[in-house]
């Protein structure tokens, strides 16, 4: 099966969740995106996805994975789709709804973070929102980040396989995608997360297990992951983190 992901060329974005899955699981995909225009990629090709599926099933937003005659849009349920047929989740119905479960809790941390520089409109610029980003920034460093983080620190506390997973023993998508949250947190708000990492040990550990992983390590290094930047969901705005 050759996957074909569809995702905007310039950033990492949602889309990130699923390229670490199909790095990981070492799957054949193409990221259309990211081909030339003149070869059915870019942004005409990713939005072209948008206008009309063939199939009638016609997608609201990227990330959008093909699969065969499957057209798969919305992060969680691409990854719920991905976790099974990539070895990234675990056998039992019960852990595979609780990864999805994980996955759904860190979508909602995602919204929360992307909230911080646009809290009234992503139509608008940030700089025509700072003052309320500025109000919103100091309550996510206060109380949401804190909330999410400290939910994730048990929840690797309490699994059953140990606590360097999210789900069971071995690594899942979940896992992957609290890498990718961290590491976009990081680079978003470097002062609290130098903090939070310091009272989360668990978090930390999982993070820098996970970018040690030898086809993730690879994949880091090439230039298949695009850096953070100033137009994506994590965004580095140092007055939105704090003293
Ligand atoms: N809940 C969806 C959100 C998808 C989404 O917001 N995609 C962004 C890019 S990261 C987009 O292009 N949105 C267009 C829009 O909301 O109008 C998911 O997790 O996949």
């Amino acid at each position: 099966m050759r996957y074909e992901l569809y995702y905007w060329p310039h950033i990492q974005g949602r889309g990130e969740y699923i390229r670490l899955a199909l790095e990981e699981g070492a799957a054949d995909y193409v990221d259309v995106g990211r081909l030339p225009e003149s070869a059915g990629g870019g942004r005409p090709g990713v939005a072209r996805m948008l206008e009309k599926a063939a199939n009638g099933r016609t997608p609201f937003a990227p990330p959008i994975l093909r699969a065969g005659k499957l057209l798969i849009s919305q992060t969680a349920n691409i990854l719920q789709y991905l976790g099974p047929r990539l070895g990234l989740v675990p056998k039992t119905e019960a852990a595979r709804f609780w990864a999805h479960q994980l996955q759904l809790t860190m979508a909602d941390l995602v919204v929360e973070a992307h909230d911080t520089h646009h809290p009234i409109a992503k139509s608008l610029y940030y700089e025509e929102q700072k003052a309320e980003a500025l109000r919103r920034a100091e309550n996510f460093r206060s109380l949401r980040l804190p909330k999410f983080l400290g939910y994730f620190e048990r929840v690797l506390e309490g699994n059953p396989g140990g606590d360097a997973r999210l789900v069971g023993k071995a690594l899942s998508y979940a896992d992957l995608s609290l890498f990718q949250v961290i590491s976009g947190l990081d680079y978003a708000f470097p002062r609290l997360m130098a903090r939070m990492k310091n009272e989360h040990r668990r978090l930390a550990a999982l993070h820098h297990a996970v970018a040690a992983r030898p086809r993730i390590a690879a994949y880091l290094a090439s230039s298949r992951r695009l850096p953070f930047n100033d137009l994506g969901i994590f965004r580095r705005y140092p007055e939105l983190d704090g003293q």
